[in-house]
């Protein structure tokens, strides 16, 4: 029997592993992490087994191997990079393009289509190193931006994965997110998951919006889900919390007096040094302070502990230099033979000695202009084991959601800062004891380990559905766009008005989808057509109602109720040849593919070819191409149609413009429904021009407005618009 899948393998991808790596004389060298996310993802792994895969941040030289460090407690799989490869998916892509875009900063986004080239190769790579663990895995929970298209080509890979994705940014708004050129692209990656996690609930409604504004996927804010083509995509919020007791522990540990002078009161910022942290505008806010609150000077510090952090990325070393700068000039402006109001760390400290800075801060001031979360606030509440701090805290950090109980400030405003920074300072013991004491309860209750334990518990929940398609719903959709205007409908046949079918032949009509058909082609303010690629008089024969428009063979034939019968003049000339072609094609007809004759056009189906069908498929398009076709990808088929530059896109155009006249845009309005990819010919004639919807499973890009899961959503929108009143 099948292992349950709580209890099966985890399988834990982010863009580092769990520990660093130095080379030094006597070879590799491996340091642990000391972050709270692998300790709490460990004991996982080592319960349920897995494996932790990642970059191990510097280029192995051949033959080099990660040192392992004796009870390996779960496995560790290394993805190396070439220094190239680093240079453009990390330096570049990631940190240079979705960091600042993330944090709602454009300006500073570069955008370069080589560094998203590397970014998506080494997307799949992870995945491909993922793939093997990934069949018996109970979950593979990749992690933050760096590996958002990895999810997609894992799914490739691993169809039935199960498969879980967190950010540890924010996500942005959709005004924001679709400066991104590739942003289809990233939330495709995205929605191969079965489960996306953010901090805040902010976050996961910015992605939903951006889903269905770019997407035009059908989503469920309230529920939290996507209909992803069918698939169905949860969505949530689990805020990161800290391992509250390891702080508390130190901060306990810590011997009072250990880091500031007597008498003197300190204001701690700890960040990475970053330009989201808000360090500049954090040291002109404590500038502020000492102007129009001089009773300060003399005694309150700014400890500014600084990180180093990315100095390969330009806009790191700008900041360095700004912030040394500023620091200068504040201390040149306020120093006394004995004071000095900024002291400035750029390094790191060790645990024990950041858990006594906490602890003996009278302030914390946690600016950042935009932060996925921030843990450094809640770790100074964890470490408030002495007389009480107050914790400043910007109100663009993912953590003001839940502490409420801290000064809240906007970082951009200096004022405002300054005035927060002397509140603290005078704040009576009682307030800063009620504020610090409610901040630990949820802190130490919500912490890093029940967030792993919360994030399994949904990882692990079966598939959710989203509430039907509602006359409510899709009035919303059409309603304002309709209004008074005539209607023109174009359909596609297979896969839009009747399910797909192992063959064209059991393809028929519902009686409730003729129904409404017919209902609609009554209406006077409305006409219908449907666009298929079969022939001509096969598709009207499978329909078999009168009043409809025909367009066959992807539109090279035209039959109207109302119109002249249209053929396209150099379809005869590629008649004979389309016989010569079906016959060169004999030569892939085995294992069940067959060729099905359509006048001017043909299609080679493989949907009856078991296993892999790749070389198969190779050759038949290479026999259409011989043969002076055009050779075009179908539902497991591939069509040859004549090089004539006509499509499904013209051959809608052709009926609104002979029915409508020219200017028929200032008449009609279009809704066009299509599943295949010769529906995308449509979908980019009418862009702009036409309610465009695409059926069907959602993994590639359409240039559709909507997204539909199945031909049932369609036969609901032909209710609606069959029954839809007409406006007044
Ligand atoms: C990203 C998101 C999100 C800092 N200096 C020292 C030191 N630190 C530790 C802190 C804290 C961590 O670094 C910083 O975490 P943050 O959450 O503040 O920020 P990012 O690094 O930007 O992390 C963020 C986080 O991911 C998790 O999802 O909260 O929003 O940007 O733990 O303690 N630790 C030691 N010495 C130092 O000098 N030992």
């Amino acid at each position: 029997m099948a292992a349950r899948r709580d209890e099966a393998p985890v399988l834990v991808l982010a863009n580092r592993l769990p520990f660093t790596i130095q080379r030094t004389r006597d070879g590799l060298e491996r340091k642990p992490s000391a972050g709270g996310l692998v300790s709490a993802l460990e004991p996982v792994l080592r319960q349920r087994g897995g494996d932790w895969i990642g970059w191990p941040g510097i280029a192995l030289k051949e033959r080099e191997k990660i040192p392992r460090n004796g009870g390996e407690p779960y496995g560790v799989q290394a993805v190396p990079l070439t220094d190239t490869e680093a240079n453009r998916y990390y330096h570049g892509f990631s940190n240079r393009t979705l960091w600042p875009l993330f944090h709602s900063l454009p300006a500073r986004a570069v955008f370069d289509a080589r560094d998203w080239a590397a970014y998506d190769a080494v997307n799949e790579r992870f995945a491909q190193v993922a793939a093997p663990a990934a069949r018996d895995a109970g979950l593979v929970w990749v992690h933050d931006y760096h590996l958002m298209r990895t999810p997609g080509f894992l799914r490739l890979r691993v169809p039935d994965a199960h498969i879980a994705f967190f950010l540890h940014i924010p996500f942005p708004p959709w005004d924001i997110f679709r400066l991104l050129p590739w942003s289809r692209e990233m939330l495709l990656g995205i929605l191969s998951c079965d489960l996306v996690g953010f901090h805040v609930e902010g976050y996961a409604q910015n992605f939903l919006d951006c889903v269905e504004k770019r997407l035009g996927d059908r989503v469920d804010r309230t529920a939290g889900l996507v209909d992803h083509g069918g698939r169905v995509v949860r969505v949530g919020s689990f805020p990161l919390g800290i391992d509250f007791e390891l702080f508390e522990k130190r901060a306990l540990e810590a011997s009072e007096g250990r880091v500031g002078r007597e008498g003197e009161r300190m204001v701690l910022g700890v960040d990475r040094l970053d330009y989201t942290k808000g360090i500049p505008e954090r040291i002109r806010a404590f500038e502020r302070l000492l102007e129009r609150h001089p009773q300060h000077r003399g005694v309150v510090v700014l400890l500014q502990l600084a990180v180093p952090s990315r100095s390969q990325v330009a806009d790191y070393r700008d900041l360095k230099r700004e912030i040394d700068e500023l620091v200068g000039r504040v201390n040149g402006r306020f120093a006394t033979a004995t004071w000095s109001p900024i002291r400035y760390l750029y390094r790191s400290v060790t645990p024990e000695r950041l858990a006594a800075m906490y602890r003996e801060a009278d302030v914390a001031l946690v600016t950042p202009l935009r932060d996925g979360m921030n843990l450094v606030a809640k770790e100074y509440v964890a470490c408030q084991v002495g007389d009480p701090g107050v914790l400043i805290l910007s109100e663009l950090a993912g953590a003001a959601a839940t502490m409420r109980e801290a000064i809240q400030v906007n970082p951009y405003d200096i004022d405002e800062t300054a005035d927060a920074i002397h509140r603290a300072l005078t704040m009576d013991e009682s307030e800063r004891r009620s504020r610090v004491a409610s901040m630990r309860v949820r802190e130490e209750r919500d912490n890093v380990y029940s967030w792993v334990s919360q994030f399994l518990e949904e990882a692990d929940l079966e598939n959710a559905q989203l509430r039907p398609l509602t006359d409510d719903e899709i009035g919303g959709w059409l309603e304002p766009f309709l209004k008074k205007y005539h209607l023109s409908v174009f359909l596609d046949y297979d896969g839009t008005l009747t399910p797909l079918v192992d063959h064209p032949s059991k393809a028929t009509l519902s009686s409730e989808v003729r129904d409404r058909l017919e209902a609609l082609v009554a209406r006077d303010d409305t006409d219908v057509a449907i666009v298929s690629g079969r022939a001509l008089e096969d598709v009207r024969a499978m329909v078999g109602i009168d009043g409809i428009t025909f367009a066959g063979n992807h539109g090279l034939e035209v039959a109207a109720p109302d119109l002249p019968h249209f053929r396209h003049e150099d379809v005869d000339h590629y008649e004979g040849r389309i016989v010569e072609l079906g016959k060169a094609l004999q030569e892939v007809c085995s294992d069940g593919a067959w060729v099905e004759l359509k006048g001017h056009t043909l299609t080679w189906h493989y949907r009856p070819v078991k296993g892999d069908a790749t070389q198969l498929v190779a050759r038949a398009r290479e026999i259409v191409l011989e043969s002076g076709f055009q050779a075009r990808d179908a539902h497991l088929a591939v069509e040859a149609r004549p090089p004539i530059g006509w499509d499904k896109g013209r051959a809608v155009l052709h009926v609104l413009r002979s029915r409508h006249g020219p200017s028929w845009t200032e008449n009609v309005r279009v809704i066009y429904i299509g599943d295949d990819e010769t529906d995308e010919d449509a979908f980019r004639i009418l862009a702009g021009m036409a309610a465009t919807f695409r059926v069907g499973p959602a993994d590639t890009i359409s240039l559709a407005g909507r997204r539909l899961p199945d031909a049932s959503a369609v036969a609901a929108i032909l209710r609606w618009l069959a029954g839809r009143k007409r406006p007044s």
